[in-house]
């Protein structure tokens, strides 16, 4: 693994919204944005706020997590009619996808999707990501022109990325984003001291933001600022604001997000900064 010592820290922070995920459900949290009306409202507020990337995962007419490639085609489509973000779908979809549907995420032909470097325990299910998955869905973002970005749930995955990055070379756009994932049970605890250690690991080179999920969202956003890293929020990975005080929407999470990037005085970039930074083309 390289060290890279000469890693500055970036003027700007990179803010990515993941405002649904696929673990929530609507009975339960009903701010969720679940219906692409839904989505497209959360991801516009969102930009307002300071947000510059969106990670997407989609819900059925029933709410339930769905890889539908016509809903996320369409998906694909609304975000960019309705906004200049970045659009990211998750290639990692619910533990209970299979490896086919999720490599057919990518036919969506998104701006960027995520790419998780290995298999994790996930509470107490299993996210599963085996080395073959992994080589095949990095090779499928060079031939149609997705800009990967590396999700690491644990130091090991950093070794695989090295491992992918050695065997099929630099990433679609020539520039490698990772997203730490913290604070999952079963993965890298949320805490500053393993954040640096994971950023140690990186590629040389390499920009890299956090999210913690959960309770570890403020620690690992703090650590992540002051490490010169980039921030991801949202329902996602939390859904409660503070101790018994539910998320009121994905718009709090980044309006947080982005006050804190700005007392740091690296406040939140843009869309077309982070396209700069990330090699994704311009907004179509
Ligand atoms: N829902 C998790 C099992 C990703 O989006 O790429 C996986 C996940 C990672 O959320
Ligand atoms: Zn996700």
């Amino acid at each position: 693994m390289t060290s890279d010592s000469t890693r500055r820290p970036s003027p700007a922070t990179l803010i990515t919204v993941a405002p649904t995920g696929a673990e929530s459900e609507k009975s339960a949290v009903p701010a969720l944005p679940v219906t692409l009306d839904e989505l497209v409202t959360a991801a516009k507020d969102c930009r307002a706020c300071g947000a510059a990337v969106v990670h997407v995962h989609i819900r059925d007419g029933q709410g339930r997590p769905t890889l539908d490639g016509t809903r996320l085609a369409d998906t694909v489509q609304a975000l960019r009619a309705g906004t200049d973000l970045i659009v990211q779908l998750s290639t990692g979809g619910a533990v209970s996808d299979g490896f086919e549907p999720r490599l057919a995420v990518l036919d969506a032909l998104p701006d960027a999707c995520s790419l998780t470097c290995g298999t994790v325990n996930f509470g107490d299910e299993v996210f599963a990501n085996p080395w073959p998955f992994i080589r095949e869905l990095y090779a499928r973002t060079k031939e149609l022109g997705v800009v990967p970005e590396f999700e690491l749930f644990d130091l090991g995955h950093v070794a695989t990325l090295h491992r992918l990055l050695d065997d099929l070379g630099e990433p679609h756009g020539g520039h490698v984003h990772c997203d730490l994932v913290m604070g999952v049970p079963g993965g890298m605890p949320g805490n500053a001291a393993t954040l640096v250690q994971a950023v140690a690991a990186l590629p040389a080179g390499a920009t890299w933001s956090a999210t913690g999920i959960g309770r570890t969202a403020l620690p690992v956003m703090f650590a992540a600022l002051a490490a010169g890293g980039h921030l991801r929020v949202g329902m996602e990975d939390t859904v409660t604001f503070a101790g018994g005080r539910p998320v009121t929407g994905n718009t709090e999470l980044v309006q947080r997000a982005a006050a804190l990037a700005e007392l740091a005085q690296r406040p939140a970039m843009s869309p077309e900064q982070a396209r700069a930074m990330l090699g994704v083309a311009g907004h179509h």
